[in-house]
């Protein structure tokens, strides 16, 4: 907790509260730096590597390594816990380990991923989805924040070469087993009254972007029968969400961000673009959801007379986590409960080539992505020791 409070006055934002901590901006770069020295108090060396993660050996570098760790940036106006608390615990767990006097049998490192929230450049697990080759180097490069600075440029501000961004298989192969701990998003372990669990699956999800575009025109002086409105569209879109979802079984829809062009108060927007993220237990139900969406949105769109593009920005399916090896976590620990989630994480990225494995930690209210996010501190202790005790199984 006291780790926590070092980095509790470091992209607080007074205007959504909560954090806006996002990939390469000089709040994450802050926070990159204070982790850098965090490792290096515990005697751990820190690369980072062509794709903006950070690595943070114990001992020397190599391949097999026991590997833990999460993400430091967060969505806007995010909690303190989500990501933070996984780079927290496993700091922790080295000092737990080496309290013990133990001393890694393998190549171990504690690693932060980059923008995994995608809350900059848009695509969620950014760093992990780089170092796998699950985005291409071009695509990645090409993307760009809200001020249209690409994530070429963000990486080179931060010192990065972004021509060598891209597919790192020196990376992955260093990568013998993952253990992400996080806080729970959701309320699987308060209601089961355990503190702390291990991850089963990754509910199949994506994000894609709704573009309408209408006429602009003046609020006052433009007759309603007159109006190729693509806000009015844009607002159905939405409904058509809520429904689509609510329709199948387990199914999440959800509409997070809209912004109209231009955003005048007595302006008409010409545009209006809004990004869907829909989620369901498979492939199969995610992408009936999402069509059924689009159809409504080519339906209304032509009604209003407007025009709909719809682009897919990034997609993940069902991620089940490796059995034997979630097994073995929950029996080092005694027999925790296994967890469901509907959070995409970086270990669900890698899931698909090294065995991985998450912890989740209690959430009093299961509150997350909002500045309420919260764990009590004897859970967040309860979460180190139990990291400790895989990771030593794990390292020996
Ligand atoms: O969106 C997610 O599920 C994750 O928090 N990036
Ligand atoms: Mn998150
Ligand atoms: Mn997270």
């Amino acid at each position: 907790m006291t780790s926590l409070a070092d980095i509790a006055g470091v992209g607080a934002d007074p205007r959504r509260g909560g954090y806006s901590r996002h990939g390469f901006d000089r709040v994450e770069l802050e926070l990159r730096s204070w982790f850098t020295e965090e490792a290096g108090r515990r005697g751990l060396s820190v690369e980072c590597d062509r794709n903006g993660n950070l690595w943070a050996w114990w001992g020397a570098p190599g391949d097999g390594a026991v590997v833990t760790g999460s993400h430091l940036d967060s969505v806007p106006g995010g909690g303190a816990f989500d990501g933070p608390l996984g780079v927290v615990a496993a700091l922790e767990a080295v000092d737990v380990l080496r309290a013990r006097g133990f001393v890694p049998g393998k190549p171990f490192a504690v690693v932060v991923f980059a923008e995994e929230e995608g809350g900059r450049f848009g695509v969620a697990c950014l760093g992990s989805r780089l170092l796998t080759g699950a985005i291409s180097a071009d695509a990645a490069l090409r993307l760009s924040d809200s001020d249209g600075v690409t994530l070429a440029e963000a990486v080179r501000s931060a010192g990065l070469d972004p021509s060598r961004v891209g597919p790192d298989a020196e990376a992955l192969r260093r990568i013998g087993v993952f253990v992400e701990l996080h806080v729970e998003q959701g309320r699987g372990l308060v209601d089961l009254g355990a503190p702390v669990g291990v991850a089963s699956s990754i509910l199949a999800h994506g994000r894609w972007r709704f573009s309408i575009s209408g006429e602009g025109n003046h609020a006052g002086a433009t007759l309603m029968v007159d109006r190729r409105d693509p806000m009015v569209a844009a607002a159905q879109v939405v409904l058509a969400a809520r429904r689509a979802a609510t329709a199948v079984e387990g199914a999440r829809a959800t509409v997070g961000r809209l912004i109209p062009n231009p955003g005048g108060t007595n302006v008409i927007p010409s545009s209006v673009d809004l990004w869907l993220d829909a989620r369901a237990d498979d492939d199969a139900r995610t992408r009936a959801v999402v069509a059924e969406i689009t159809a409504v949105a080519s339906e209304v769109a032509a009604e209003e007379g407007c025009v709909v593009t719809v682009s897919e920005e990034s997609y993940g399916d069902t991620v089940v986590f490796d059995v034997g090896l979630r097994d073995s976590v929950s029996g080092v620990l005694g027999g925790v409960p296994a967890l469901p989630t509907g959070a995409g994480h970086d270990a669900g990225i890698l899931a698909g080539h090294v065995p991985t494995a998450m912890l989740f930690v209690r959430n009093p209210t299961g509150v997350s992505h909002a500045p309420e996010e919260f764990a009590e501190a004897d859970d967040c202790a309860a979460g180190v020791v139990a990291l400790a005790s895989v990771l030593e199984e794990l390292a020996r």
